[in-house]
């Protein structure tokens, strides 16, 4: 499945590029084809990237028995190019609050992570850089974050990318079949 900026329910089209693996993400919902694309089966989740996953929850709670029982099955992988951004939202479409675990690669970024209760202040920026990983989990799952900004040309030549950020985001989506 190729790449692609998001349509909007009401008619709006994100900034973010975005392809998925094992599910494909539209806002709302989760299927195993990429109908808004081209209708084909989305690739599967990779075993790989279970493990790498699970060596990051269990870094994150210093804990060796974390993500054990924990098993992503999706991925959504987003692309900033040249005035991408996201705005402050919360990640609501997945039917489990297993945490997420959040790798970026190329430019760095300032990532806003607010509240859980208001896409509002208090929030906090942070910025996410080339190799930087993060986990989500317990409040921290619903909080409202976003990204407003991406400083071009700040990736290590090392990064392998021309230009741009990548994310990627690893989720249990708490569907079958
Ligand atoms: C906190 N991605 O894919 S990564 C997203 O950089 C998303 O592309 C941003 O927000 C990006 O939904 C932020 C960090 C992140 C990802 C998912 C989260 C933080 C999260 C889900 C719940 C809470
Ligand atoms: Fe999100």
């Amino acid at each position: 499945m190729p790449i692609r900026h998001t349509r909007l329910p009401r008619g709006g089209v994100m900034s973010v590029q975005t392809v998925c693996i094992g599910w494909h993400w539209q806002p709302y919902r989760y299927t195993r084809v990429a109908e808004d694309v081209n209708g084909r089966p989305v690739a599967p989740f990779p075993g790989w990237m279970v493990e790498l996953g699970r060596r990051a929850l269990v870094e994150a709670y210093q804990d060796p028995a974390a993500g054990q029982d924990w098993t992503p099955d999706t991925a959504l992988i987003n692309f900033y190019q040249g005035e991408a951004k996201l705005g402050m939202h919360q990640d609501k479409d997945e039917k489990s609050d297993a945490p997420v675990v959040s790798l970026s690669i190329g430019d760095t970024c300032v990532f806003r992570f607010g509240n859980t209760e208001t896409r509002t202040r208090p929030w906090t920026d942070v910025e996410l850089a080339s190799g930087d990983l993060f986990v989500f989990g317990g409040p921290s799952r619903f909080a409202y974050h976003g990204v407003p900004k991406v400083r071009p040309g700040t990736c290590d030549p090392a990064c392998g990318l021309a230009g741009g950020r990548l994310n990627i985001t690893m989720r249990v989506t708490g569907l079958s079949g």
